[in-house]
């Protein structure tokens, strides 16, 4: 399903971005399917919705909202579905199964995200290697806070990390950048050592984009773990006990993300 010269990208790059991999129909329902998503309320024991750590004159802005997958059939459909797992499948050589699921919603005045890689946000399950589906519903542009890969940085581990997890800005700063000015419909595929980070969102306009990470199929499936222990650690806030400091309790789970 990619070919020799995006196999190559990939093993250089750790990412890869297909543009208009998505077919036009599906992207058409992926925006109505996220508004669908947005509205629904927050309710205690179901999907999980985060807010932006600083909230702006327009009061308080919802950031992200995690575990809609099974609450959702048509996105299941498209990121359990059969043409998704086979591209995962043909870029990893075996299959894959969904660990989690998120949408960063990045309205105007949304933060940004410090260089990080996603891999040290999900140690302790077992897995040691992820890979993420990212679906833009909103254009990514350098003023709205677009995505931005580190080039060629794929062969490095887990790297040298500030106290909080995010890359430690020295070597973040060796790192050449490149912004992933994806669209609608376009499909990238990074995996969780690939360096990256995201600048606040200076638009008027949302940057709405889906990011559902897997893990090898041989790895086991994860996902009720992650939940479970996400869930206790770091919940949505309709969850939250009163006195307790989800900042240090949950660190793991709010790395690198403007989120309270
Ligand atoms: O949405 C973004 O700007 C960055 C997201 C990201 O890196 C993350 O959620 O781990
Ligand atoms: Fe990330």
């Amino acid at each position: 399903m990619i070919d020799v010269a995006q196999r190559a990208f990939f093993g250089r790059n750790g990412y890869l971005h297909l543009p208009g991999w998505i077919e036009p129909e599906m992207g058409n329902a992926f925006a109505a399917w996220t508004a669908e998503i947005e509205a629904w309320p927050d309710t205690p024991g179901r999907w999980m919705r985060y807010y932006e750590k600083s909230a702006g004159d327009a009061g308080r802005m919802p950031a992200r909202i995690e575990n809609f997958l099974p609450y959702h059939g048509g996105i299941d459909g498209f990121f359990s579905g059969k043409r998704l797992n086979q591209l995962f499948e043909s870029i990893l050589g075996e299959p894959v199964v969904v660990f989690k699921d998120k949408i960063n919603l990045k309205g105007p005045g949304g933060a940004g995200f410090t260089a990080h890689q996603d891999g040290p946000a999900y140690v302790g399950f077992g897995v040691d290697f992820f890979v993420t589906a990212m679906v833009p519903i909103d254009p990514f542009t350098p003023e709205n806070g677009c995505l931005e890969m580190a080039r060629e940085a794929v062969i490095r581990d887990d790297l040298p990390q500030n106290p909080d997890g995010t890359i430690r800005d020295d070597i973040a700063a060796t790192f050449d950048w490149i912004p992933v000015l994806a669209h609608p419909g376009d499909l990238i595929v990074f995996d969780s050592r690939v360096p990256h980070r995201s600048g606040p969102n200076r638009s008027s306009g949302r940057r709405r984009s889906f990011y559902v990470t897997y893990n090898r199929l041989s790895a086991g499936d994860r996902r009720a773990a992650y939940y479970q222990r996400k869930r206790e650690l770091f919940p949505p806030e309709c969850e939250r006990q009163p006195g307790v400091d989800y900042a240090r309790l949950g660190a793991q789970f709010n790395l690198a993300n403007p989120f309270e």
